[in-house]
């Protein structure tokens, strides 16, 4: 039952998806398994969370709004400014439920918040938020080998990392920051040094 599940959710990606994203897709899926093996998190919810997280990163703008607007989700003004990559996390989780049939609220969480990330995630959250930046696919990140070996020893600092290097990534870039990613930044730092 639970291989069935997983064949048709990679099928129904691989036809969803470009092929760069579903290669993306899976490596994100077997990273967050081997992630969730070493922290002794649920392997088969990872699974689910990564194989499903970017399934609206190949939908346009207009209809990543229009979703948004037909399920009464506020769109802020950055993710105005920038749908696919903020968007995409929201609807997915919508879609998750809606398109894919997933009920459980840990997944669907996992996948909503998994680009900005939010105050004091579950650890399925942040298995998944880490695997989409270290899976082995991923290239042009700074510290990428420092991180990838912090990932399986300790999440909260890995986490932090990733946020510290976001936000300095945006910054040079000239991106506009979602609240939630610094408030998400924030709330590690202190958690960290307490
Ligand atoms: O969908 P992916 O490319 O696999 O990765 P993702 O969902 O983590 O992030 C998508 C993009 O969003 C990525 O280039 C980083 C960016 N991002 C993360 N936080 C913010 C952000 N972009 C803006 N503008 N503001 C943010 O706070
Ligand atoms: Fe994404
Ligand atoms: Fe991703």
């Amino acid at each position: 039952m639970k291989s069935a599940n997983l064949k048709k959710l990679r099928k129904a990606m691989e036809k969803e998806l470009n092929h760069k994203r579903y290669e993306h897709t899976l490596s994100v899926a077997y990273t967050a398994a081997n992630l969730a093996m070493v922290h002794s998190s649920d392997t088969y919810k990872a699974l689910i969370a990564g194989l499903l997280h970017d399934c609206a990163k190949c939908i346009s703008d207009k209809k990543l709004i229009a979703i948004c607007e037909k399920h009464s989700i506020d769109i802020s003004e950055v993710e105005m400014n920038n749908p696919s990559a903020l968007l995409h996390a929201k609807v997915g989780a919508v879609l998750a439920n809606e398109k894919y049939g997933i009920n459980d609220e840990g997944i669907l969480n996992a996948i909503k918040y998994h680009t900005t990330g939010r105050p004091d995630m579950s650890k399925l959250e942040k298995i998944l938020y880490i695997a989409d930046y270290i899976e082995p696919g991923r290239k042009h990140a700074p510290n990428l080998k420092q991180i990838r070996a912090m990932a399986y020893q300790d999440l909260d600092k890995t986490l932090l990392k990733i946020l510290e290097d976001t936000l300095s990534y945006l910054m040079s870039a000239g991106g506009q920051i979602d609240p939630m990613t610094k408030e998400t930044y924030e709330y590690y730092r202190k958690e960290i040094l307490l």
